[in-house]
């Protein structure tokens, strides 16, 4: 297959492109490497270092003998460069990971989430009105957000997108299937969200055929194509922005910082690990709807687990501390959760779970780069509103400069 992967120099875009590839198909990436300009904005780097696209598919070539074809493109501003684009490729699937992805970063200021819509929303857009006006029959396929769903306390399990609901009507009651509500807890989630209700109406307007992967916190590094050679490796983020929960766990545990637990640690989340993520797109692909289908909604999650229970086992294996901080979130500080991800287990994923992972990624990933981390860089500070900034943990390691006299 001829694939497009938007956003394809990105966490999970890489390891993605890099395994298609592996696959046979032909992989182009589309990408405007925003996500490395957003480092130098925030002064963070990646903690593995990361070549430039370019050099990466060129050691890929060097690898393998499979090329992948780089494109610089900004999906959200070019809109007419992109109908250009799709009309001289023709993909035959096309995977949209091209957003502003972290929830942190959303919320920092009013230009951060004035960003973040107008980038997320119009890459969405414009994407779904050129495959409509070129007449590409492309499989779309969609990096979602478990977010979506929200986090307070259900007592049933989340199902895949849609939920059963039951109308009164004048002649009794009716059932119906949903787009199962959603209640986004940073701009970022929202704009996933909007993107819900794009699919949808382009599906049934346009009869394109999209899926949508409603994924969880990605963990972990390495796929079997990032290890191949050093200069494959995926990116790594830990700064309080764009690190996610267990991976700041696993490097503040590696450089003898405190977990940095926000509240009692009682949120529960999915997780996924980032070659599980991979494998779960190969098999979206080969899964594709029909046109005319609804869109197709996966769970892509392998797990769940409360933050606080995180953390004591990366304190139980390595020996950190843990730190519960003020949380700079306005989100349930407690909460249950039970994801129904039946479609992915059937096609045949076979989950790669944190008991088995863990320690590995700990003394390889963590451990190895260690030398490259800003501690000043670590704490989470963005704080989703006025009120909470004033109680934000800037120095969880207690460092402060205090009064000497
Ligand atoms: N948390 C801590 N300490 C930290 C960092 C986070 O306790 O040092 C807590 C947060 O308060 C939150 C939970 O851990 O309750 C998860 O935070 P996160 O930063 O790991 O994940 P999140 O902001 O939800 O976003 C990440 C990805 C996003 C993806 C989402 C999937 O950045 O792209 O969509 O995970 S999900 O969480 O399932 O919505």
């Amino acid at each position: 297959m001829r694939i497009a992967v938007l956003g394809g120099d990105g966490f999970v875009g890489w390891p993605t492109s890099l395994h298609l590839s592996n696959l046979g198909h032909e992989v182009h990436i589309v990408d405007n490497l925003s996500r490395r300009w957003i480092d130098t904005e925030l002064g963070v780097q990646s903690l593995t270092p990361m070549d430039s696209i370019q050099e990466r598919c060129r050691i890929w070539h060097q690898e393998t003998g499979n090329r992948i074809q780089f494109h610089l493109l900004n999906l959200a501003t070019e809109y007419d460069r992109l109908k250009g684009w799709l009309l001289d490729v023709k993909p035959d699937a096309v995977i949209h990971f091209a957003e502003q992805r972290a929830a942190p970063y959303s919320m920092k200021t009013d230009r951060h989430k004035v960003y973040t819509v107008n980038n997320n929303v119009n890459a969405t857009h414009n994407l779904l009105a050129a495959l409509v006006e070129t007449g590409i029959d492309a499989h779309l396929i969609h990096l979602g957000t478990m977010g979506v769903y929200g986090y307070s306390s259900v007592g049933a399990p989340i199902p895949e997108g849609y939920l059963d609901v039951e109308i009164d009507t004048p002649t009794g009651k009716k059932g119906q299937q949903i787009l199962y509500p959603t209640k986004p807890g940073s701009v970022y989630h929202m704009t996933k969200s909007l993107d819900q209700i794009l699919f949808q109406f382009y599906a049934q307007n346009d009869g394109l055929r999209i899926t949508d992967l409603h994924q969880g916190i990605v963990w972990g590094t390495h796929t079997d194509q990032t290890r191949r050679h050093e200069q494959l490796i995926n990116r790594f983020d830990y700064d309080g922005d764009y690190g996610t929960v267990l991976n700041r766990f696993l490097i503040q545990a590696a450089i003898g910082y405190p977990l940095t637990v926000h509240g009692t640690g009682g949120q529960t989340r999915a997780f996924i690990h980032v070659q599980d993520s991979v494998r779960c797109v190969e098999l979206a692909l080969g899964d594709a709807p029909k046109a005319g289908e609804r869109v197709k909604i996966f769970n892509q999650m392998t797990e769940t687990h409360r933050v606080r229970d995180l953390a004591e086992l990366v304190a139980k294996l390595t020996g950190a501390k843990v730190a519960n901080l003020p949380n700079p979130r306005k989100e349930a500080p407690e909460n249950d959760l039970i994801v129904n991800n039946e479609q992915f287990l059937s096609l045949g994923l076979k989950p790669i779970t944190l008991a088995e992972g863990l320690l590995a990624e700990v003394v390889d990933v963590a451990k190895k780069y260690a030398h490259r981390i800003d501690r000043s860089r670590v704490p989470a500070v963005s704080a989703w509103t006025k009120d909470i900034a004033r109680v934000v943990e800037h120095d969880p390691e207690g460092k402060r400069l205090r009064s000497v006299s």
